[in-house]
Formats: structure tokens, sequence, C-alpha cells
């Protein structure tokens, strides 16, 4: 039915007038993508079987990827494209009244994530499937993804995202693949055959039930899968053990306290919040995930031995750590083995992706939490803490204190990224410099310990989503220019570079940012009544909001521009629109003080008709995956503005990076890298770098107060955070992020940072004045964003991780050939 285009629409109209029972003029545009989707979803079921069935025949090593998050976004468009069909069906449809564009908007987006973390699984999905390679993902079904953000008088207010109401055309319910969870009980052990069996009696019962959502390769290659589980009630009322007084209400209790397993997920981006619900949540996606895999692999018939090599479970951070001693349960108390041998396979199928070094994000588990929900899983992390202690202790004798620091469980806690490091053959850092912060510093015992255990893989992003779906003017130009093979070869982005000097080219380039610009205005003047200016310098910043990434710095020169152009009206500068996107996690009190200094300030500036025609601010709420790909083809300049050191990659960067924005930022996470291969010529580079503020850290030398006092601008904007005046709508408003700044001795270093922030923007400003060299710079930067798509992300992991190869089809050869 999607041969061509005639026969395409035959079958629509009949699909749409048979489901819906209704005629055509009548149909909705919400029915009009049901219907499509479900089109699609049944187009895409034929590859799907095939593809499993490839992978069966040719018991094809298979790469797990665990996740408590896969921020996928919307799909039917991905799928489109991904399919080849994208055109056809944008005509096809056109041809019938309905705009694609508006179709796609009926599409829940799966918000499943907080953020980059959750970004990433699912741009890796992308190109595990568009590369042919045996990989899935193995997540959570949240009946709520992240909160909705409204903003309310300036706050934010949190929605539940209750994104399933209308149907999920994608997934596909399988409950004859349900597993059994359990938790609580106690554990007993007993002796046979000279051996100690571990039984655990009293647990509770939970059904996982996992639904399948199908990953389309670019090109059609082959169809992997989404598993993502959903928590169910595993009691039968009538032949269940909840009889007699009360029965009832406690069978209700215990419905909810099942369902609450996957009810939501944790909104709280990189922070850690020691839940027992969250530790739940880990353990029911490990266990349901692996029993699922290890079905898959008895098939095979194959002794347990051989698991490294049709296998590999990856870890999405420590989030999923408990697939490790999950793993030793079932090798040893159901299938038999032996502690050695268990641990040996277990510690070759592992490997694991460490995001931070934020100390507030590394997850600690109570010892007695632990042994509470899941006492045999704590045995077995005690046993393994208990073996790997007295390795440390031959190898440093005497060297107690230096154990201790490296012990998985210390002071009834236990250390996650130590169990993951210590259960797991690979751990790789997400930038370069996070690497090298990884090994020489943060994890540096244990690099010492294990060499060649940590290894770098840079983060990437989906470029055929970031770039041929959302900005497909741009990709088209692309196609004209270079051709087409960088969509499956994104580093052949490179040849743009002989166009870097191309005047007509350059001209091309910026129609397509004004035209991105344009459209991304008429949606902030929808949404939010507020006209932009499109000849301005649109400057991003959209990402989660947290103290390291400065949304502060940022805002504070805002008010500082504020206050120039209300001293001199006739300040000659270019005109500027500030862009901010960014949920708080809901107990962040800063974080969200900071979004409301940020709508505060463009209450003020907007309505200040003095300032009308160089300065507007807009905070654009709910920023999502959807939002992100209007938002970004339409930047002029991306705001990466971290600390240094703290943000451990960053992929916002890459995406602003491949759509023509450049890049002011610190020397952070993929920055770093960024700049080793365009150069000082072509990012705008500031600020503290990461030994100097280690170097702060370390002598504690840095006294904000100081460098507030000796800075006027700095003054006057820290001022008007409590003062009545322009931006507080009471008095001492911001008094929290006052503190936080003067008292608290600004952990982050957004007033040390100011003074050459600030230089660097007006530098900003004077190359946009030139657009023939910021257009150059721009071409530069695109011809070399082609190491940041995850197709090269993935296939480093492919070869120096997980040790397998693209699944050798037809459809493979010759896409990839
Ligand atoms: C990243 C997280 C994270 N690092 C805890 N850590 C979470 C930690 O719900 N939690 O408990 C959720 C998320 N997220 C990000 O990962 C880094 O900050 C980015 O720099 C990086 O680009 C991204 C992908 O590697």
């Amino acid at each position: 039915m999607f041969s061509n285009k005639e026969a395409f629409k035959q079958a629509f109209r009949e699909q749409l007038v048979g489901r819906l029972g209704k005629p055509m003029q009548e149909a909705q545009a919400e029915d009009v993508y049901k219907v499509l989707g479900g089109m699609i979803r049944e187009q895409v079921g034929k590859k799907w079987a095939e593809t499993n069935q490839a992978y069966k025949e040719g018991q094809e090593k298979q790469v797990y990827y665990f996740s408590l998050e896969f921020l996928i976004g919307r799909l039917l468009g991905n799928n489109l494209l991904n399919l080849g069909v994208l055109d056809m069906v944008r005509q096809a449809l056109g041809e019938l009244g309905w705009d694609l564009e508006e179709i796609e908007e009926q599409e829940a987006d799966a918000g499943l994530g907080n953020g980059g973390l959750g970004r990433l699984a699912a741009c890796f999905m992308d190109s595990l499937a568009s590369l042919g390679y045996a990989g899935h993902g193995c997540g959570i079904r949240y009946k709520y993804g992240l909160f909705e953000q409204r903003i309310v008088d300036g706050n934010q207010v949190e929605l539940p995202d209750y994104w399933l109401q209308k149907g999920n055309v994608w997934e596909e319910r399988r409950p004859d693949k349900k597993v059994e969870v359990h938790f609580w009980g106690r554990v007993e052990t007993r002796e046979q055959d000279g051996r100690l069996i571990f039984e655990t009696q009293d647990a509770e019962t939970v059904w996982a039930v996992p639904y399948d959502i199908p990953l389309v390769g670019y090109g059609h290659a082959q169809v992997n899968t989404l598993r993502i589980w959903s928590a169910e009630s595993a009691l039968d009322p009538i032949r269940g053990p909840i009889r007699g007084e009360g029965g009832y209400y406690r069978f209700l209790d215990y419905n909810r306290s099942v369902e609450s397993i996957s009810a939501f997920l944790y909104p709280d981006d990189s922070n850690y919040e020691g839940k027992l619900l969250r530790l739940k949540q880990q353990y029911f996606l490990c266990s349901a995930g692996l029993q699922s895999i290890l079905r898959t692999f008895e098939k095979l018939r194959l002794p347990y031995s051989q698991l490294p090599d049709k296998i590999a479970l990856h870890i999405n951070d420590t989030h999923p750590t408990l697939v490790i001693p999950e793993l030793m349960r079932i090798l040893i108390d159901v299938k038999g083995l032996g502690w050695d041998e268990a641990w040996d396979i277990t510690t070759r199928t592992v490997s694991y992706t460490n995001h931070t070094i934020l100390s507030e994000a590394l997850e600690q588990w109570p010892v007695n939490m632990v042994r509470e929900l899941l006492p045999r899983i704590c045995l077995i992390i005690e046993e393994m803490n208990k073996r790997y202690c007295a390795m440390l202790l031959e190898r440093y004798p005497g060297q107690d204190i230096k154990i201790g620091q490296m012990a998985i469980i210390h002071g009834e806690q236990i250390r996650m990224a130590h169990l993951a490091i210590v259960g797991s053959y690979s751990v790789n850092g997400v930038a370069a410099l996070h690497t090298q912060i990884l090994k020489e510093r943060e994890m540096r015992s244990f690099h010492e310990l294990y060499p060649g255990r940590f290894n770098n893989k840079t983060n990437g992003i989906a470029h055929r989503r970031w770039l041929m779906h959302a900005n497909p003017e741009l990709a088209s130009l692309y196609d004209e220019t270079i051709g087409t093979r960088w969509r499956t070869r994104p580093r052949e982005l490179i040849d743009l570079l002989r166009y870097s000097g191309d005047e007509s080219f350059k001209e091309r380039i910026q129609i397509i940012k004004r035209d991105n610009k344009i459209r991304l205005s008429e949606h902030v003047f929808a949404k939010h009544g507020v006209r932009l200016d499109t000849s301005s310098i649109f400057d991003v910043q959209v990402k989660r909001l947290h103290g390291y990434k400065r949304q502060l710095l940022n805002i504070l020169h805002v008010m500082h521009l504020y206050s120039q152009l209300k001293n001199n009206p006739a300040l000659d500068m270019v005109p500027r629109t500030f862009i901010f996107g960014a949920k708080a996690a809901p107990g962040y009190f800063l974080a969200k003080q900071t979004i409301k200094l940020i709508n505060n300030v463009a209450d003020t500036i907007n309505r200040d008709v003095d300032v009308r025609d160089k300065l507007k601010v807009v905070f654009l709420e709910n920023y999502s995956v959807s939002l992100a790909e209007l938002i970004i083809p339409a930047a002029d300049v991306s705001e990466q503005i971290s600390t240094a050191g703290k943000e451990a990659s960053g992929t916002g960067n890459m995406k602003f990076m491949m759509n023509g924005a450049l890049t002011l930022g610190t020397l952070d996470g993929a920055n770093v890298e960024m700049h080793e291969m365009v150069g000082d010529a072509n990012m705008f580079i500031f600020g503290l770098k990461v030994d100097q503020i280690e170097a702060y850290v370390q002598d504690g030398q840095y006294s904000a107060r100081k460098t507030a006092n000796s800075d006027e601008r700095l003054r006057e904007v820290l001022d008007q955070l409590v003062n009545d005046a322009p931006f507080t709508r009471h008095e001492r408003e911001f008094e929290a992020i006052y503190q936080s700044l003067i008292d608290h001795n600004d952990e982050y270093f957004v007033l040390k940072d100011f003074a050459a922030y600030v230089d660097t923007q007006v530098y900003v400003e004077q190359v946009y004045r030139n657009p023939s060299e910021w257009t150059r710079r721009v071409i530069v930067n695109m011809a070399h964003s082609g190491k940041f798509s995850s197709d090269c992300t993935i296939q480093q992991y492919a070869a120096e991780i997980w040790d397998i190869v693209p699944l050798e089809t037809d459809v493979n050869k010759r896409i990839l050939s």
C-alpha cells in the first residue's frame, strides 16, 4: 500500500472509512493520525517479524540497552522518514486535504525521560536499527511521563503527563511474555548435596507485562524492539490468598501498590532521591528484562558459559545496576552455577556508562532498604563486597582507608557506581573530558585497579531526526550540494567545507535559517502572544534547569543588557531575542526561582517600549522533544555555558551545531571536542577551565563577594535580585538566588565567569554584524558535525564494547556499502 501514492491514497481512504465508520469528510486530524499510524505500524510489522526471524536463525549476538529512561518523542514522522515514504505520504495527504505536520501534532510526545540521558538512549535505538545491529531497548512503560510544565504568573506548575490517554498506536502488548518479579519476603537457606540453597519465602509477586515498540531503521533495513514493562497485579481475586475479613480492601491496596511501580517517571535530572519506589522500579526493570532475555537465550540450547558470546547487557548509568546481582541470582539460585562461574559470566556480559560525576547524582542505597525489599539481592551484593574487599586487602595490605574508599558497601550504603564498575567489563564516559576526569580524578583508584576497563565514547545524536526530520530544508540543501551519502555516512558532511566561502551557498543557508526563525516566531506568537523580530539574533538556551548549567549567568547578562539600554537608549546593538526553555525538578527550589526570575525579566523587558526594537526575552513552556525540533533549527546562538567539569557531555550542543547555530560555551563536556575540530575561530569559548575551577575548589581562594564588589555591572544586577525594581514583584523576591551567589559563595562560579561571558557576547554581536563571516563559521560547524552523529558513537560501542557486527542482509549491504 506504500508502493505508490495512488495505492496509498486508496488504502488510506478505505481504512479511514472502515475503521471510523463515518464518511471521509467528517474525519478529524486525530482520526487521520490514528489511521495513518495504524497503517504504518502494520507495514512495519512484516519487517519486524523478519528481523526477529533473522536474529534467531543467524544466532546473532544481541545487545540489550537497559535504561530507566527512553525519551523517544513522537514516532510518526521519524518512522515515515526511515521507511522512505515521508514525501509520498505528505503529498498524498495534501491531495486529500490534510497537512502532515498537523497530523503529526496529534501524537503525544513519549516523554519517558528527563533530558540528555533519556534522549541519548532514544538516539542510540535509532542508530542501532539504522546501522543493522541487533540492539534493543529495555525500559519501563510509565503511565505518566515527565510532567507537563505550565507557567502561571511566571512560576512553573507541574501537570501529570498522561501520554497514553488516547492510546499508543505503536506499542504491542504481549501478555504471553509476562514474567514474575518478587519483592520483600525472607531468605531461607538449606543444604543440599553439600551446597547451600537459597529460597525466598513469603515474597510479594508482581506481574511484569511487556509492551513492544518497533524501532524502524533508516532505509527500513530492519526493525528492532524497544520493550517497556508495565507492572500488573498477580492476584486472582477468586483463588488468590486474600480472603476473609477486609480481604477485598487488602486486595485493592495491593493492586494500587503494584500499579504504582510503573506509574510515573521520577522527574529529577542529575539528582538522586533515595525513594523506595524508585528502587522498586529499578529492580522491576532489571529482573523483568533479564528474565525475558534469558528465555530467548535458552532457546539456543547453549551452556551459560556462552552467554557473553550471545548477549551484551548495557546499563545506562547506575540506575539499572541491579542487573548485575540479579543475573548472579538467576545463575546461582535458578541455574545452579557456582559463585565463581556466575561471576565470570556476569562480568563478561555487563558494561556500564557513567553519565555524571555530580555528587548529588551518585546513587547510594541504604543497605537496610535493599535488605528488606530485595533480601536475596542484598545477600549477593554483600558477598560481592566481601570477596572484592578481600581482593583489595591482598593488593593494598594495610591501606584500610583506601579500601574503605573503594568498597561497594560503606557506612551502611551501597554505592551503585562502585558496584557497576566492579561487576562489569567496560566503563565508559560520555565525552573525552568527562572520561579523563573519571580516570584521573573521580574514579582514579578504580582505573588503577582495572586498567583497560575505562574507555571513552563521546555521545552523539540521531542526525536523521535532528536534521532530516527537524530541518528538512537544510537537509535538502545538503543533498543538492554534496549528494545524499551523508544520510548514512554523516562524516561526509565534511564535504560542505568546500562551500564555506561560496556566497550563493551562504545565502541559501541564511534563507533557511530565516524561514525556521519565522516558523518558530509564529508558534511563539500563537502560544505566548509575543512578536519576535526574525532579523534579531536568536540566542537560545534550552535544557533542564540546573545550577551547573548556569541559566543564571545567561539571565544576569540579559539584566545587564537591559540596564545598558535604559541608560543609553541609542545604544548601537544588534537586536537580540533570548529564548529559554527548561523544566525544573519539582522539588528544586533554586531552579524554580530561576524560572520565575527569567519570566519576570521577560515580562518587564517585553512590556518596555523603550527597548522594544532591541531586546526580547521569551521563556517557552514545556520544553520537550517536539518543541526542541522546532526551536533548534531556528537558533543563531547555542548557549552551552556550564561550569567547566560539570556537564559530562551535553547533546543539545551537537543538535545546534548541526542545525547551523554557533556555540557560545565553556570548555566543558563535548564542547571541548567541538572546539578541537573547529577551533577558536569558529566557536565563542569563554570562562574558567576545569583546572582553574579545580584549583579554586582545592585552595578555597575564590570569594564571590569580592568578585561581585569589584564589578559594578555585577553589583547592579545582584541588587536587582533583591530590590523592588525593575524585575522583582515584591521585595527580596530573589533573596534565595542572591544568597546562593553571595552567602554560599557561588558554587557554580557564575560571578567569576560573568565578565568573560559579557565580553564574549559583545564579540558574538560583532561577528553577527558580518553575515558572510557568520555564515562561513556556521558552515564550518555543520561540516564538522558528522562526528557527533550517534551512528558514529554506536559504531564505536559496537566494535569496542559489545563486539557485534551489523546483520548481513541484502538491504543492509546496499545501504551500508
Ligand atoms: C545526565 C543524568 C541523570 N547525567 C540521574 N546524569 C537521573 C542522573 O533520574 N535520575 O536520577 C537522571 C539523569 N543525566 C546527562 O547525560 C549529563 O548531564 C549530560 O551531560 C549528558 O550529555 C547526558 C547523556 O550522556
